[in-house]
């Protein structure tokens, strides 16, 4: 089992991970972590936190050389921003001496918060752990911490990858402004050529300009916004996940994953909503026996990367399910998108309460991101591969690369040896 814990502050000295349970013998590319990484703080919107930090994994365990060993994954990132926090996140009590400097004081007077922030953890996290100043709070539930998420999902993506499992997000929506672009035809790659290319990672280029015109309306209005990410995986066997308990449900890991996104407020699989208003008819994928005579070599078959993307007994021209039935993989791509929330920092400020007083106010108001939707995309991305690569370890149950490339390509076989069994059954 993968398990990721993640720590620190916002604004103190670095975020630290530890992902546990990784198989030994994976060759992992430092510098595609690192390009996660950077994706996380790019996208039109951020705000000026992020010319201030450079965002990089420094690996503290679990690799030699380059390559797993089986051991926890420990990594650490950087907070560069911390050496403007130097009193105000000081891990030890303040000496006498540094609490009466007159740069202690202006610190602390620059970084004070007691207003309320509608819509953020301050007031109720401040209830629940006893604290007195809302900066307890809200350094760690940040979303600064997604940046030790989406180096986890990293790792994991280049065991996918390793797999024959391709991962790959976008943005849909921001705001009023959503693509209407029909990519279900399109491979992962091109998906990705088509995101990289938009400053907001959405694979529209008409839509990428209207969202980057939705943000600018609403940073001139002092305001913030939120959107839809997407996040597509191709290459998935059949049968990850299981309808035998409940939390072990493919559709349930997805969610609680996605939603334990900072600002994810609902998530779908597949048609998702919009199926609840639809008929049976229209919302279920028609099955249809595979054309056997276009099946790929067994090498193909084994990497689960065959011409016509899979080699399954049955075929489906439709896709409503995104890629999940009974809680399980179903062989198709796998689908899934999260809603995030505008970002309840926002200039303009909503009526709130006063901290300790309790008293009519303002919300406080800090530097902070007039849209991270295309940040979460990225985060979204990460969350999937962690969940996806942590179906594959439970069912393979492998200590080492080499074992799980096995147990995969078999069951991979297995599978198609199943239907070829029972289509000879029938004769
Ligand atoms: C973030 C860093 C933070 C925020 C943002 C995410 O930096 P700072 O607080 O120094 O501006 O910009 O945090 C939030 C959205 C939030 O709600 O706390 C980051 O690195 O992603």
């Amino acid at each position: 089992m993968l398990r990721l814990l993640t720590a620190g502050e916002s604004h103190g000295k670095a975020l630290v991970s530890i992902l546990d349970g990784f198989p030994a013998g994976l060759k992992v590319d430092l510098d595609k972590v690192n390009s996660e990484l950077a994706l996380r703080q790019g996208g039109y919107g951020r705000s000026g936190r992020q010319k201030i930090e450079t965002d990089q994994v420094e690996m503290l365990g679990g690799l030699r050389h380059g390559i797993t060993s089986g051991a926890p994954l420990a990594y650490t990132i950087a907070n560069k921003d911390n050496s403007n926090w130097q009193y105000v996140m000081k891990v030890r009590a303040l000496s006498a001496e540094e609490e009466a400097s007159e740069e202690s004081k202006a610190q602390f007077l620059a970084k004070k918060i007691d207003r309320f922030r509608p819509g953020h953890a301050d007031y109720a996290g401040l209830i629940k752990y006893a604290q007195r100043d809302v900066r307890d709070v809200l350094e760690r539930s940040s979303a600064r911490e997604t940046a030790s998420r989406v180096a986890a999902g990293a790792f994991c993506r280049e065991l996918l990858l390793a797999l024959g499992v391709r991962v790959t997000s976008h943005v849909v929506q921001i705001g009023q402004a959503a693509s209407r672009r029909d990519i279900s035809a399109l491979s992962l790659d091109e998906i990705e050529r088509l995101w990289q290319a938009s400053e907001v990672y959405c694979a529209d280029e008409a839509a990428s300009e209207a969202m980057k015109q939705e943000i600018l309306s609403c940073q001139k209005e002092g305001d913030s916004i939120g959107g839809v990410v997407e996040v597509l995986v191709d290459n998935l066997p059949i049968g990850l996940g299981s309808y035998t308990q409940w939390d072990k449900r493919l559709d349930s890991l997805l969610a609680g994953a996605l939603m334990s996104i900072q600002a994810i407020k609902a998530v779908e699989i597949g048609d998702g909503f919009a199926g609840a208003a639809r008929k049976g008819s229209d919302v279920h994928d028609a099955m249809y026996p595979n054309d056997q005579s276009s099946n790929n070599s067994p090498e193909d078959q084994a990497k689960g990367t065959g011409a016509n993307g899979n080699n399954w007994p049955v075929k489906r021209l439709t896709n409503h399910a995104g890629g999940v039935e009974g809680g399980m993989t179903n062989g198709e791509r796998l689908i899934a998108r999260a809603y995030m929330k505008p970002i309840p920092t926002i200039k303009k400020g909503l009526p709130s309460v006063a901290f300790p007083n309790f008293e009519a106010d303002r919300a406080h108001y800090e530097r902070s991101d007039v849209c991270a939707v295309p940040a979460a995309s990225v985060v979204a991305r990460a969350m999937v591969c962690l969940t996806v690569a942590n179906l594959f370890t439970d069912k393979f149950a492998a200590d080492s690369m080499t074992e799980l490339i096995k147990s995969v390509s078999d069951y991979r076989k297995s599978c198609q040896f199943v239907s070829t069994r029972q289509a000879k059954g029938r004769e």
